[in-house]
């Protein structure tokens, strides 16, 4: 009897492991921050290798893997993304080439994994949209995003964030859990 209870509170309760990549100061890991409640600040502090954080998430917990985004430590994140049910891709909206390099983080963790895993495209740091004059713009980023979905069987969503006001933080993450709970429920089914 008690260990039919203690399966089902099991697979109840989830795990869920999460990376966050993308070009060097796209601001994954003011991202990461910003989600913990830590704030935000405006130095940079180059992540070296990979950090790692758990938030708690009602009876779950979404273990978050923040990658290092320079060239030099790809060795490094190769070894983080085993395991990984979902993935946040960052590119910095007021910086083109961050996100021109975003099918090299695709074809970087896909390699790796060899399958593909529910993912939320993010076009960070909104806040400086009128202060640019060559930024991303929504319609580039959401055709990308499907783009995205047709190449990996998944409904990639796309949010623009930013982590200096906490603009669609929460709702990244959410709709990430969201996309591997309907990716495990589909799994359990077939
Ligand atoms: N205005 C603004 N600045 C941001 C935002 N997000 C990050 N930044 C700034 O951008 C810089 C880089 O941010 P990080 O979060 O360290 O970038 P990262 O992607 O973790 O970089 P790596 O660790 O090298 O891969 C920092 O100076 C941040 O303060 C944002 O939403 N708005
Ligand atoms: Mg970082």
């Amino acid at each position: 009897m008690w260990r039919v209870v203690n399966i089902t509170t099991r697979t109840k309760r989830q795990i869920y492991k999460v990376v966050l990549i993308g070009e060097a100061r796209a601001g994954k890991t003011s991202i990461r921050r910003r989600y913990l409640g830590k704030g935000f600040s405006q130095n940079y502090m180059v992540t070296l290798g990979a950090d790692f954080a758990i938030k708690r998430i009602k009876n779950s917990a979404i273990q978050i893997w923040d990658l290092a985004g320079q060239a030099v430590y790809k060795h490094v994140r190769d070894g983080y993304y085993q395991g990984a049910q979902g993935a946040i891709l960052v590119f910095d909206i007021t910086n083109p080439s961050s996100f021109d390099r975003l099918p090299n983080w695709y074809n970087e963790i896909t390699a790796k994994i060899r399958s593909n895993i529910p993912m939320v495209l993010v076009g960070n740091k909104a806040d400086l949209r009128d202060e640019y004059e060559n930024t991303v713009s929504n319609k580039r980023a959401t055709n990308y995003a499907k783009s995205l979905s047709n190449q990996s069987g998944f409904n990639v969503p796309y949010l623009e964030t930013s982590a200096l006001t906490g603009m669609n933080i929460e709702n990244v993450f959410d709709d990430l859990v969201e996309e591997i709970n309907l990716f495990i429920s589909v799994q359990k089914d077939g």
